[in-house]
């Protein structure tokens, strides 16, 4: 049997990323839903990223988006966050959405556009080093859309060439987590689709570059948590980004599509160590709500993830292991589907009264009044939103 106060320190200690750009408003190619009390600035999504801390106490991190969070001052916003009980997390860089990138941006035909293209990359590690950011996200939208648009290997050329650079910027403490997605925007060829392109770069760079595994970005059928087993085996798992998805790139809230890939995925982490914070995997949201109420969807999120992490940690790794090695087919699956079938709700609710917090963080929020005083209070201004 697991020892459940070794399982109640693992929960106690997990942190969950939440994302600046789930905060503000956004929707979908066809149209942006507008919300009441929408944060107007990086500062305000900050208070926002507080309430969902406040309420589940394992969300204390916060990724930001550049240019969408570029504020005068990275030191003031980080003291902001600090001030809040927060930390600012993963530098998301931005090479997607300038007519200069129509063709590419580290991997365009044209080294003036990759120029530019890299500037961004190595100002973005310069705000790392004011908001004391560990991690760099790097995801490209780099592809082709058309079978000899471009030269595809001349194209991961260009693309090594930029993270080479970037490598070479990062301080010591600094990593860069390559992520891949296998289409969209490009149509017939992107240049970092799979795992694989992303782990090949990464190996060559060195230990500071990681794969980032994107729960939305694969086809569909893909076997996420061998991805991830392989990965930590290899010490190249930097982080997720964590959301679900019915068809593509969906960015629902994590766990709501598919919870038991949710849980196999965290069986991994936690049977390979990648629970461990000496691993320095990220536990990171990518999800945009475009028509629910984004504070509490986020919350839900957070509470998704401890789920599946609670089940994955009552795994009876014993059991298992015997069953595994007598070759017991169904008693190896019967052990997973336990912990699975399991009802964590009461253990977490119990792990959080520990910590002093509501034991229903949903509760917690629709208690504090923090929706009403943002509806009211945030009048005028234009509202962040995904790509202000
Ligand atoms: C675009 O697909 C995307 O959803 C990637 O997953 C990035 O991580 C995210 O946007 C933020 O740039
Ligand atoms: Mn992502
Ligand atoms: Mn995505």
């Amino acid at each position: 049997m697991p020892d459940l106060s070794a399982v109640r320190a693992a929960l106690k200690s997990q942190r969950i990323e939440t994302p600046s750009w789930a905060y503000g408003n956004s929707g979908t190619r066809f149209k942006v839903f507008r919300q009441e009390g929408v944060p107007r600035d990086p500062f305000e999504k900050l208070d926002d990223a507080a309430q969902v801390h406040a309420a589940t106490g394992a969300a204390p991190v916060v990724a930001l988006h550049i240019p969408w969070d570029r504020v005068e001052d990275y030191g003031a916003l980080r003291a902001y966050a600090e001030e809040r009980g927060l930390r600012l997390g993963a530098i998301n860089s931005n090479v997607f959405q300038d007519d200069d990138f129509k063709l590419g941006s580290v991997t365009n035909p044209d080294p003036v556009v990759r120029r530019k293209a890299l500037g961004h990359l190595l100002e973005c590690v310069d705000i790392m080093d004011a908001t004391g950011s560990r991690d760099l996200k790097l995801w490209f939208s780099d592809g082709t859309n058309y079978p000899g648009q471009d030269d595809i290997a001349a194209r991961q050329g260009r693309l090594a060439e930029a993270l080479a650079a970037v490598y070479e910027r990062l301080g010591a403490d600094q990593r860069m987590l390559l992520e891949y997605k296998l289409f969209e925007p490009a149509f017939y060829a992107t240049d970092v689709p799979d795992w694989g392109t992303s782990y090949a770069h990464c190996l060559k760079l060195g230990p500071k570059a990681q794969v980032v595994v994107d729960t939305g970005h694969h086809a569909p059928g893909t076997n996420i948590e061998f991805i991830v087993a392989f990965l930590l085996r290899e010490g190249k798992l930097g982080g997720f980004d964590f959301n679900s998805r019915f068809y593509a790139d969906d960015d629902l809230m994590v766990g709501a599509a598919d919870p038991f890939q949710l849980f196999r995925i965290m069986h991994e982490v936690v049977k390979n160590g990648g629970l461990e914070p000496e691993r320095g995997v990220a536990f990171m949201l990518d999800q945009c709500h475009n028509i629910e109420a984004k504070i509490p969807a986020i919350i839900r999120s957070v509470m998704n993830v401890q789920e599946a992490t609670a089940k994955a940690l009552l795994v009876d790794a014993g059991a298992l292991a015997a069953a595994q090695s007598a070759g017991d087919v169904l008693e190896a699956n019967a052990v997973l589907m336990d912990a699975y079938n399991t009802d964590v709700r009461p253990l977490l609710a119990e792990v959080r009264k520990e910590q002093g917090l509501h034991p229903d963080p949903m509760a917690a929020y629709r208690d504090s009044g923090w929706q009403q005083q943002i509806a009211t209070g945030r009048v005028g201004g234009e509202q962040a939103g995904w790509g202000a």
